[in-house]
């Protein structure tokens, strides 16, 4: 069973989850008004991806009898003010997620719970791949003109980001 402690630090892994999705959305939002299809898309499909990182957070806390509260979300934003600030500030969001995760993992080092220690393998593989992915991603943005971005290399981005999966 969870200790209330770590059934806690879950539990605000679910609304920092949560919170990470609606960064993705904000920022779907915005390139979508600055008609970047490709960054949209990207954009959805992560916050999608948060959105499934929290129900299985969720799920196993439920599934070790651990209780789950669903807390407010804070408003994301502000918005970037243009492509490089747009993908810097994804990896700064999962650089956050990963410190938070890190620090679930030890709590449960050293609680002795290596049910929860198994269980959070999965979340830091996870974010291993999505710093790697944000890295590549910020290291394209800068290839494609970062903060001189002209419109083809914006042109050329949302192509390449629109195939990226
Ligand atoms: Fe971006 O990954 Fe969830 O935690």
């Amino acid at each position: 069973r969870l200790s209330k402690s770590l059934s806690k630090a879950l539990n605000d892994q679910v609304t920092m989850e949560a919170h990470s999705a609606q960064i993705y959305l904000m920022l779907a939002c915005w390139a979508d008004d600055n008609l970047l299809d490709g960054v949209k898309n990207f954009m959805m499909k992560h916050s999608q991806e948060e959105r499934v990182h929290m129900a299985k957070i969720m799920e196993y806390i439920q599934e070790r009898g651990g209780k789950v509260t669903i807390e407010a979300i804070a408003k994301p934003g502000p918005e970037p003010k243009n492509v490089l600030e747009c993908f810097e500030m994804v990896l700064q969001q999962e650089i956050a997620n990963t410190e938070a995760i890190y620090k679930i993992v030890n709590m449960s080092m050293q609680e002795g719970d290596w049910a929860t220690w198994n269980f959070l393998q999965w979340l830091v593989n996870e974010q291993r791949e999505e710093e790697k992915l944000a890295l590549d991603l910020l290291d394209k943005v800068k290839l494609a003109g970062g903060h001189n971005m002209t419109d083809t290399g914006r042109f050329e981005f949302n192509k390449l980001i629109g195939n990226t999966p």
